[in-house]
C-alpha cells in the first residue's frame, strides 16, 4: 500500500492472486508481449491502467476546451479550420481511450460521473487560461509536443488496447505540434507586438508545460512499478528532460527566449540543466485550485447536459433498429 503526495492511498497487489498466474504474467510483460483484454492480469495492474487510461482519456476531452474558447476569434478562415480539425482530432483520441478503458470492466458512464463529480484527475495543463491568440500556437507546440514526448514511447506500452489507441493518436499529435510551432513562426516573423505576445504566450506556457510529465521520479509514486510492468516505459524526469532537449532549439530557431535563467547546455550529460520547478503549484493544480478549474468542469457539466437529447435520439434510433430487425 502507497499513499500519495496528495493523500491518496494507490491499489496493492492482492495477495491471494495465484503466484504463478502473476510469475507467468511477468515474464509475457518482460519479454514485450502485449496484455489483452480476456488475458489474466494482477487486480493492480487493471487498476493501473484504468486510471492512467482514464485520466489520459479525460485530458483530451476537457484538452478541447482551452482552444475551444478561441474558435470564434481564430484570425482567418485558414486558422480557424486547422484549429477546428485539431479540437475534433482531441474529441477522437479521448473516445478512442474510453474505449480503451471499457475494455478493462470500467464503464464510459462511471468514467464520465468521476469526471464531472471532480473525483478524477487529468492533467493540470488543461487548468490554466488561455488569454491571447499566441496561446493557440503554444498548446500545440509546447502541449501537443509534450504530448508526443509522453505518448510516442506508450505505442509500445504493455496493454495492447492502449498501445494500438496511441498509434493513430500520435500521428495525430505530430500534426498538432507542428500546426503550433507554424503558429509561433509566422508570429515571430511579424510585427515588434506580434512577437511580444509569442514570447508573453512561451513565458506563461513553459513551466505547466514540463510539469506534465509528472511530479519528479522520487516523489512519483507509480513510476517504479508502471516501468516494472511496462505500462509507461519512460519515467517522469527522463521525458522531461527530452522535452526540453528537444525544445529549446525550436525556440532558438525562431528567436524566441525560455524563460528560465538557469538553462544552460551541460556538454557531459549532452543535454540541458534546467531551473527548479515549482511543485507546489503542480500539487495545488492537481488538487483543483488552478486558475479556471472551476470553469473547466462546469463548462464540462453544461456539455454534457445540453447533448443529453444527442444521447437520447441515439438511444431511440437504437430500439427502432431493433424492433426493425426483430420484426
Ligand atoms: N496532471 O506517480 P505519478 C494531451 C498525478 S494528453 C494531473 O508520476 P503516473 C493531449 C498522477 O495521476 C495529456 N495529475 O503518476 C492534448 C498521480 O495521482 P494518482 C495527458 C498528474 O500515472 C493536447 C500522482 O500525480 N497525458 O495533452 C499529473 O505514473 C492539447 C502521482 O504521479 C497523459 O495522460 C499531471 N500532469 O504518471 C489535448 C499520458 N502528473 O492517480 C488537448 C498518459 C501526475 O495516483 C490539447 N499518462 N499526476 O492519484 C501518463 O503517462 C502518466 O499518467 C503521467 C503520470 C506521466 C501523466
Amino acid at each position: 500500500m502507497y499513499t500519495t503526495e496528495l493523500g491518496k492511498t494507490g491499489p496493492t497487489p492482492n495477495e491471494r492472486e495465484d503466484p504463478a498466474l502473476v510469475a507467468a504474467f511477468e515474464a509475457r510483460v518482460a519479454a514485450d508481449e502485449f496484455i489483452e483484454p480476456k488475458d489474466w492480469m494482477p487486480e493492480a495492474y487493471r487498476k493501473t491502467l484504468v486510471r492512467q487510461i482514464s485520466q489520459h482519456a479525460h485530458s483530451e476531452i476537457v484538452g478541447m476546451l482551452p482552444e475551444g474558447n478561441w474558435l470564434t476569434r481564430a484570425p482567418s478562415l485558414r486558422r480557424k479550420t486547422i484549429l477546428f480539425a485539431k479540437i475534433q482530432d482531441e474529441a477522437g483520441h479521448g473516445l478512442y481511450l474510453y474505449c480503451a478503458a471499457e475494455t478493462l470492466g470500467t464503464s464510459r458512464q462511471e468514467m464520465i460521473e468521476a469526471l464531472h463529480s471532480g473525483k478524477a484527475k487529468y492533467s493540470t495543463i488543461f487548468n490554466y487560461p488561455t488569454l491571447t491568440w499566441a496561446d493557440m500556437g503554444a498548446i500545440g507546440w509546447l502541449v501537443d509536443g509534450a504530448a508526443i514526448m509522453n505518448q510516442v514511447p506508450l505505442q509500445r506500452t504493455s496493454y495492447g488496447p492502449y498501445a494500438r489507441a496511441m498509434v493513430r493518436v500520435c500521428k495525430e499529435e505530430s500534426f498538432h505540434q507542428r500546426q503550433g510551432y507554424e503558429i509561433m513562426m509566422a508570429m515571430m516573423a511579424g510585427t515588434a507586438k506580434q512577437q511580444a505576445m509569442a514570447q508573453d504566450a512561451l513565458n506563461r506556457w513553459w513551466w505547466p508545460s514540463l510539469m506534465m510529465f509528472g511530479p519528479p521520479d522520487d516523489n512519483s509514486p507509480n513510476t517504479e512499478r508502471s516501468m516494472r510492468w511496462r505500462i509507461k516505459r519512460d519515467t517522469n524526469d527522463d521525458l522531461r528532460q527530452k522535452f526540453v532537449d528537444a525544445t529549446v532549439p525550436q525556440a532558438e530557431l525562431i528567436g524566441l527566449k525560455v524563460p528560465d535563467d538557469d538553462l544552460v547546455w551541460n556538454e557531459a550529460k549532452a543535454g540541458y540543466d534546467f531551473g527548479a520547478i515549482e511543485w507546489d503549484e503542480f500539487y495545488a493544480v492537481v488538487r483543483g485550485e488552478g486558475a479556471v478549474a472551476k470553469e473547466r468542469l462546469l463548462a464540462r457539466r453544461k456539455a454534457w447536459d445540453d447533448g443529453a437529447w444527442v444521447r437520447e435520439a441515439a438511444d431511440a434510433h437504437e430500439a427502432k433498429r431493433q424492433a426493425r430487425q426483430a420484426a
